[in-house]
């Protein structure tokens, strides 16, 4: 895999000022695929530099010619859409359908919407006497993590560029070579020099950097919950904005009288995808008493067909977790579910058969989980699902709501109406109704302690502007 050996900024690819590396690591047979250079606080301070020189031209550029650099941008991902999922395969071991479909392809929809919503957004409204203007926010400091290397790029670079700001990215050491692909694009989409900046290197060392840099206006961080609070207080000291996708443990609440067999494949395949590394996988599978042990039948049945394996072969559909830290884990929460009591009905923490290399972990379901099973509260991010029981819908409710995270739950119901009324009560950000599918304009983002802010169309563009009002 081709790596640069140097951080974009200023408009080009500058040799690092840190000197250590960081190798990318397949995840899918332990080799070392490539290296990148580990950025300094110098090489932050001279991509902000960079941000903050290029923010008075871009902020004044007309917003529908900032639409038209993000059209551009949009174009060469889609040009290079199978490059990019074979870079994500390599360093995150996506399997390869997967990432041509939703890495790769998701992140050019998005910068599309972009590119129309910089065009169409009200910058500017009358309220009585007052013209209130919506203006950059200024500069952008983006930590990003990997379990959807271009798409939490582009979630967050995509409305910044709309909205006039410019950044600084510091995305996960995991997945770097999919970062350096989409500065190329940037470069190609003649977008500026200095209006998007990408400085490669670690979390406690870079990303803590780009957090405290005075140059930095907004932070925007998709990640832990642990390292968000601290990226929360950086930002509270220096009083600046903040925005915050943290992680989920989110429900699914199968009513009474619902389809349970479609419920249930539905939610099989959800823990799956991506080998469970999504912050809004739905972990807990809540069924009524009566259906309960059809529905544990039906799950442990489903997950046979996620069989681990190679994630360049298009048949497969399950790849590795993402590295040595997660797998053991992941694999740790799996024995902790049965130290804890929970009946283990599919998979386990031992190695899936013929797959002694690499960071794979079986599809695991979990039946008789109770709400205070550290399986139950934790988020995994791996491909696990927890079956719980429930006698009404109150305690259903009781039970979705009671966790710290709000990113995400589903119901199902027998008619919508019905579903509709149960997803109003439920403490998250997004609620899937009877299957309901993803929607790239609506807003994504949580209560709770799954974060602060919204991503995603015109709310995800409101994030990166600051109110001005001029009373006549
Ligand atoms: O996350 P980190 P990790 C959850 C998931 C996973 C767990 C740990 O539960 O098991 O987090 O994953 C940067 N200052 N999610 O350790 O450390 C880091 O370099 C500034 C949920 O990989 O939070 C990377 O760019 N930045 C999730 C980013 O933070 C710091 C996605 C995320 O890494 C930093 C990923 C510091 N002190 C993990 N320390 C989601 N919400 O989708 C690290 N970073």
């Amino acid at each position: 895999m081709i790596a640069h050996d140097g951080m974009y900024i200023g408009g080009s690819w500058r040799p690092a000022v840190g000197t250590g590396t960081i190798e990318v690591v397949n995840p899918a047979d332990e080799q070392v695929i490539a290296s990148v250079p580990a950025g300094s606080a110098e090489d932050v301070d001279a991509a902000v530099a960079a941000a903050r020189a290029a923010l008075p031209d871009w902020a004044a550029t007309p917003p529908a010619l900032r639409g038209e650099r993000i059209a551009a941008l949009r174009d060469q991902l889609a040009a290079r859409q199978d490059e990019i999922a074979a870079t994500v395969t390599a360093e995150l071991g996506s399997p390869i359908g997967f990432a041509t479909r939703v890495h790769a392809g998701v992140p050019v929809a998005v910068a599309g919407s972009y590119a129309e919503l910089a065009g169409t957004y009200a910058f500017e409204e009358r309220i009585g006497n007052s013209t209130v203007l919506h203006e950059p926010v200024g500069v952008v400091g983006a930590i990003t993590p990997w379990n959807y290397p271009l798409h939490q790029i582009v979630n967050k670079v995509a409305p910044a560029l709309a909205a006039g700001c410019t950044i600084v990215l510091k995305p996960a050491e995991d997945t770097p070579l999919t970062a350096q692909l989409f500065a190329e694009c940037v470069a190609a989409a003649e977008i500026p020099a200095g209006v998007f900046n990408l400085v490669t290197g670690l979390g406690p060392v870079a990303g803590q950097a780009l957090a405290e840099h005075p140059g930095v206006d907004l932070v925007s961080f998709t990640g832990s919950t642990a390292v968000g609070k601290r990226i929360g207080a950086i930002a509270g000291a220096g009083v600046k904005r903040v925005a915050l996708e943290l992680g989920g443990k989110s429900a699914n609440v199968v009513l009474p009288g619902a389809d349970l067999e479609k419920a249930v494949a539905a939610n099989v395949a959800d823990v799956c995808r991506n080998a469970g590394q999504s912050c809004n996988a739905l972990t807990r599978l809540l069924v009524h008493a009566d259906r309960y042990e059809e529905a544990v039948s039906l799950a442990a049945a489903a997950v046979a067909a996620f069989v681990p394996g190679d994630p360049t072969d298009p048949a497969v559909r399950v790849g590795p977790v993402v590295n040595a830290k997660q797998h053991a884990r992941v694999r740790g929460y799996i024995d902790k579910g049965v130290e804890e009591g929970a009946r283990l009905v599919a998979g386990g923490s031992h190695a899936p058969e013929g797959r002694d290399k690499g960071y794979f972990v079986r599809p695991t379901v979990f039946a008789d989980v109770t709400p205070e099973m550290t399986i139950a509260r934790e988020e995994i991010f791996g491909p696990v699902l927890s079956l719980l029981k429930y006698e009404d819908e109150e305690e259903a409710l009781r039970i979705a709501n009671g966790t710290e995270y709000g990113l995400a739950a589903a119901v199902w119901a027998a008619d919508g109406e019905a579903a509709a009324a149960f997803a109003r009560r439920l403490e998250a950000g997004q609620v899937e109704v009877n299957g309901g599918r993803f929607n790239i304009l609506a807003p994504f983002g949580g209560y709770k302690q799954s974060g602060v802010g919204r991503e995603l169309g015109a709310h995800g563009l409101a994030e990166y502007l600051q109110t001005k009002s001029l009373q006549f």
